[in-house]
């Protein structure tokens, strides 16, 4: 495919779209935004921005995003002179708005998953990057784009989120120096970590500790796991993603070498989400034919939760915990 320049095709662009991926998170929505802000005061052309589905609650915070319609308001005939993909590590992570990327004259995939490998005619993507808000504001620097401090809150958060706040071993040197530049441009740590950390419903924290009280042990608690089932995720009824940073939790007991959460999708069917703090848990989602990272595994179960349960806890067992 023939090298485009970012500078000179945004130039000559006259409508641009940026997607966001499925079950966005703050990285794809804090690049999406930023993104959009930095072209739009560099260029004075104002990108349009999609979402795939709804913007957890949490990140209402982010202003900008009042902006960004969903896939549904866009008229699938719209052919785009450019449109950039922010955070999608592939491209079924924007569902049907995958009709847009194909037909759009210059193609743009901004990344930093090494898996990374659909065609861009322009193509950032940096595998050793902490998030995709990293990799937008070395294009910034690189561009000479000017960040101001709502483009410098958007990043932060892209930047904040996928490093679990500075905590994951993404964290490098280059991201904090990044975040510290960031902050002299006007992003408020205090306020960015409130919003993404400190802002959950009542039902939110009872859910969890519900969870965590009928957690079960095995090997002498070094595996954890809880079962969710729909009934009580609408007994709990919240707009909240009631699930979230639950096996983390169970991971962070001392004891814990592997922590899953079994969650129900239908009747004798779970997804799994399954961490660990030394042992590779992908060999072990792998054996479902499941996926994932080192630290970080899923894979789906079509069997009861106990039967489930029992599977997974053999598969566990044949890794040295
Ligand atoms: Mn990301």
């Amino acid at each position: 495919m023939e090298y485009l320049n970012l500078d000179d095709s945004i130039k000559l662009s006259k409508n641009i779209l940026i997607i966001s991926h499925v079950n966005p998170d703050g990285d794809t929505l804090g690049s999406m935004v930023a993104m959009r802000d930095l072209i739009y005061k560099q260029y004075k052309k104002k990108p349009e921005m999609m979402l795939i589905s709804k913007i957890p609650k949490m990140y209402e915070f982010l202003n900008e995003l009042k902006d960004a319609k969903h896939f549904s308001q866009f008229d699938n005939s719209m052919v785009y002179d450019m449109v950039i993909l922010v955070d999608v590590a592939a491209l079924d992570r924007i569902c049907d708005a995958q009709i847009f990327y194909e037909k759009a004259k210059i193609k743009v995939a901004i990344d930093h998953h090494k898996t990374n490998n659909y065609d861009a005619n322009i193509k950032f993507v940096k595998g050793e990057a902490s998030s995709t808000g990293e990799v937008i504001y070395e294009i910034a620097q690189n561009h000479g784009w000017s960040i101001d401090d709502k483009i410098a809150e958007a990043l932060y958060t892209a930047i904040l989120t996928d490093t679990g706040g500075f905590r994951f071993d993404n964290t490098s040197a280059l991201t904090l120096k990044i975040a510290s530049k960031l902050v002299e441009a006007g992003a408020k740590p205090q306020w960015i970590y409130k919003n993404c950390y400190e802002m959950k419903s009542k039902n939110f924290i009872m859910f969890q500790a519900y969870c965590l009280n009928k957690a079960g042990f095995a090997e002498n608690d070094k595996i954890a796991y809880i079962t969710v089932y729909k009934k009580d995720l609408e007994k709990f009824a919240s707009e909240d993603d009631l699930t979230e940073g639950l096996v983390e939790k169970l991971r962070s007991m001392d004891s814990t070498e592997v922590a899953f959460l079994l969650k129900e999708i239908d009747n004798k069917m779970f997804k799994v989400s399954m961490r660990s703090k030394n042992i590779d848990v992908a060999e072990v989602t792998a054996v479902f034919n499941g996926g994932g990272h080192k630290f970080a595994a899923g894979c789906v179960l079509k069997y009861s939760a106990d039967e489930c349960v029992k599977k997974l806890l053999t598969e566990i067992k044949k890794q040295d915990l």
